[in-house]
């Protein structure tokens, strides 16, 4: 039994560390041997993922220089555990010293405290998005070895910040802007948005959406090992996750039975509703889900809270905070949904036997389903 540290039955990622700790890092133990993995093959995505990239996130500016300690020789992974190690360079505690002994309202602050009755408030400790840096690598060792061996391809992109929604999805564009928005023409009103809400000092919510394209029909194990129920919980977990969707998700409790299924022909299925997943089994179609994240709580709009002697006070949260923490979440739900996929993959190989090496995407799936 794995402690709440731990991800993954068979694909087994641990991660540790603190924000504003020496280092954060991750053991992955259970990765298949042979996978070629160097540490430059994880610029990309801890770059998607990092603070100070853009103007719209925080200004916190961390190298994220990956080192692995152990579990690759010559180049490929061995079988063996692989230990990966980011040190942390640009901490600035002292931006913590003002909130040391109160709760920012919306924020762990308070359930840690009152949990384990220790915390470590120095950039949200644990409970901070920092700890997401390993989620991203362990995820790239993930998407390589679902890309090569199956063909396999997760892609996330930003499908709400505000106000706004995409009038179109083109995923073409997702990495051509800070944003990881799929519609090109409105990025100026939503950066213009954007920079006036940090000039506010405000804070807003944003939602992803994820894709996996050319995943084979099986994956997922019932009752309680469905893979809707696997990426919830994996979902779920990123810091500041409040909902999450699979397929056409809250809508269906608007719609028809004759609208919602999907119809099957020679040609594929006809739509995807079920965001490609049936009966906690992946079906072969695209699987898509969507997750809301709240606004980031460390905000410069005074509000009420409490200290830890239980006294009134107002708090300030001063420092390098992201208006929209949803924006860096893009290579995280990528990459939790890499590491359930990678898991399943295995544990189907242990039940079922091996799923075709490479697997053609059933036709004819499916248009996203709207916001
Ligand atoms: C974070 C608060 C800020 C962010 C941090 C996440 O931390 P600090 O005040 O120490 O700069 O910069 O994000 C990261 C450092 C990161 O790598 O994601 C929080 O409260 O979650």
């Amino acid at each position: 039994m794995s402690g709440a540290n731990t991800f993954g039955r068979l694909f087994c990622v641990t991660t540790f560390g603190e924000s504003h700790g020496p280092a954060i890092g991750c053991v992955i133990d259970g990765c298949p041997p042979g996978l070629a993995i160097a540490p430059e093959d994880f610029r990309t995505d801890l770059d998607r993922r990092a603070t100070g990239r853009s103007r719209f996130t925080s200004q916190r500016r961390e190298a994220d220089e990956i080192e692995i300690l152990s579990g690759v020789y010559q180049g490929r992974t061995t079988g063996t555990p692989i230990a990966l190690l980011i040190r942390n360079t640009d901490a600035r505690s002292k931006d913590y010293g003002d909130i040391a002994q109160s709760f920012r309202p919306g924020h762990a602050d308070y359930t840690y405290w009152h949990k384990y009755g220790i915390r470590d408030p120095r950039g949200g400790g644990r409970s901070s998005a920092r700890e997401t840096t390993m989620r991203v690598a362990a995820g790239v060792i993930a998407k390589r070895w679902l890309a090569e061996r199956h063909g396999i391809a997760v892609q996330g992109w930003m499908s709400g910040i505000g106000p706004y929604t995409p009038d179109t999805v083109d995923r073409a564009v997702v990495e051509d802007n800070p944003l990881f928005w799929p519609d090109a023409a409105q990025l100026p009103e939503i950066e213009a948005y954007l920079d006036g809400l940090r000039k506010s000092g405000d804070s807003v919510g944003a939602r992803l959406s994820v894709v996996a394209d050319h995943v084979p029909v099986g994956l997922g194990e019932p009752i309680y090992g469905k893979l809707d129920a696997d990426i919830a919980a994996a979902l779920m977990s990123i810091n500041a996750v409040k909902s999450v969707e699979i397929g056409a998700g809250n809508a269906v409790a608007g719609l028809r039975g004759s609208e919602n299924r999907d119809e099957l022909s020679h040609e594929g299925f006809l739509s995807n509703h079920a965001g490609g997943i049936l009966g906690g089994i992946s079906s072969g179609q695209q699987i898509v889900a969507h997750a809301a994240i709240k606004p980031t709580s460390s905000i410069l709009v005074p509000g009420q809270s409490l200290n830890s002697a239980g006294e009134a006070v107002e708090i300030v949260t001063k420092g390098r905070h992201d208006p929209c923490v949803g924006i860096r979440a893009v290579p995280i739900v990528e990459a939790m949904l890499a590491l359930v996929l990678i898991d399943h993959v295995l544990r189907h190989r242990a039940q079922c036997g091996d799923v075709p090496a490479q697997t053609p995407q059933v036709p004819n799936s499916p248009a996203i389903p709207s916001p």
